[in-house]
């Protein structure tokens, strides 16, 4: 491989648990000068035997690379300020895995670290996503046509509504008011809402560089766009809204449909009229609001799901990666459009 066809090297790695505080921390891009290395591959900026490589951002390692490829070992290293290995883990991935255990090495201490891939420099601000509000009453498609958009077409899928569940799940602090709130249909507290919200932006743009979100249903009351406000600032350009208009018939039948596999504590005919009548008292204002801006793109949600998804795509296509837009339907995809059944459970 040519050495000036390599891309910049652009990530930061954040490495933490380890139980060493000198393997702890951040690693910026390798500033190491090309060199031939022990397997004849010669390096350019950034790199090391033709993979990405970094250095400890404190400058406090003996070695330079401090975290890079060998492909004598086959294996990524992570070294000590002192320059011996402390972990590694045998692989060829392009990367630095994030999603297995790092073996310890001896020279380390257990337990494996955690790393985490940023994609952008973690000491300065986060850069501005580019958002749309996905509104509609329950049932009425957010989450599909969100789930489609992100493994189709690229953009990142946020859904208010999951981020609680998982809350739920996790047990925290916030546990027992966030299924209080939930099963009874009403908004949870704004706080809770937007703080997940606001923690799951901020890592899935830093993590995965991209930038363009699917906020699905948020805002959902004028409380909530408060919430917005405080993060955003006020003077910040509002984001355009995609609204979900289906009549309550439609939902309901849907949402029965849901019920049989979903799970959710809300799935049944008294939550669901509940969360019809939050809608109507809470949500609708905030739909009202954006009309009132001319923000606000109608899609008739009652429709079949590639008629609504083709819909979608149309207003999305101005931010959309063109190329990803073109290729083929994945099966998840089929799926969610209800062209191929899901496999059966159990
Ligand atoms: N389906 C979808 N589109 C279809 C189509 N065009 N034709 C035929 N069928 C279609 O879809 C529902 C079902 O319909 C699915 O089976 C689907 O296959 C089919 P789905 O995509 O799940 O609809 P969605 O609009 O996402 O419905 P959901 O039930 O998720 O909407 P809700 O708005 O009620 O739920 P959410 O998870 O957002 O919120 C749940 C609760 O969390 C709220 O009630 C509230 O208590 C709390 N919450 C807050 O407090 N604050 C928040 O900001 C968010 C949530
Ligand atoms: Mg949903």
């Amino acid at each position: 491989m040519e050495s000036n066809e390599l891309k910049p090297n652009t990530f930061f790695v954040e490495v933490s648990g380890s139980g060493l505080p000198e393997v702890d921390g951040l690693f910026v891009p390798s500033t190491a000068p090309p060199v031939e290395s022990e397997s004849g591959t010669v390096s350019t900026l950034g790199y090391w035997n033709g993979k990405l490589a970094w250095d400890r951002a404190d400058g406090k390692c003996e070695r330079s690379p401090a975290l890079s490829y060998s492909n004598s070992y086959t294996s990524w290293r992570i070294c000590r300020r002192d320059g011996h290995l402390a972990y590694d883990i045998t692989c060829e991935d392009e990367l630095p895995p994030t999603d297995r255990e790092w073996h310890v090495y001896k020279k380390g201490v257990a337990p494996a670290p955690k790393v985490v891939l940023h994609h952008f420099d973690p000491r300065e601000p986060c850069p501005k996503p580019n958002v749309i509000f996905i509104l509609g009453g329950p049932g009425s498609g957010k989450g599909t046509m969100c789930q489609l958009a992100e493994t189709q077409l690229g953009w990142t899928h946020l859904s208010t509504g999951n981020l609680l569940r998982a809350e739920l799940q996790a047990g925290g602090p916030t546990a027992a008011t966030i299924e209080e709130y939930i099963t009874a249909g009403k908004l949870v507290p704004n706080e809770i809402t937007v703080t997940l919200l606001r923690n799951a932006m901020e890592k899935a743009t830093r993590t995965t560089g991209k930038t363009n979100f699917l906020l699905d249903g948020f805002p959902r009351s004028l409380d909530n766009m408060e919430g917005w406000y405080e993060i955003f600032g006020r003077d910040a350009e509002l984001p355009r809204m995609l609204y979900f208009e289906c009549p309550y018939e439609v939902l309901e039948k849907r949402i029965l449909g849901r019920a049989k596999y979903s799970d959710r504590s809300d799935d049944n005919v008294e939550s669901m009229k509940l969360r019809f009548d939050t809608f109507k008292a809470e949500t609708l204002p905030t739909l009202e609001l954006f009309k009132g801006k001319n923000k606000v793109v109608e899609i008739d949600a009652s429709q079949d799901r590639p008629t609504v998804y083709a819909l979608v795509g149309e207003s999305l296509a101005e931010h959309t990666d063109q190329d990803l837009a073109a290729q083929p339907l994945t099966e998840k995809s089929e799926m969610l459009l209800g062209l191929r059944p899901y496999p059966k459970r159990g």
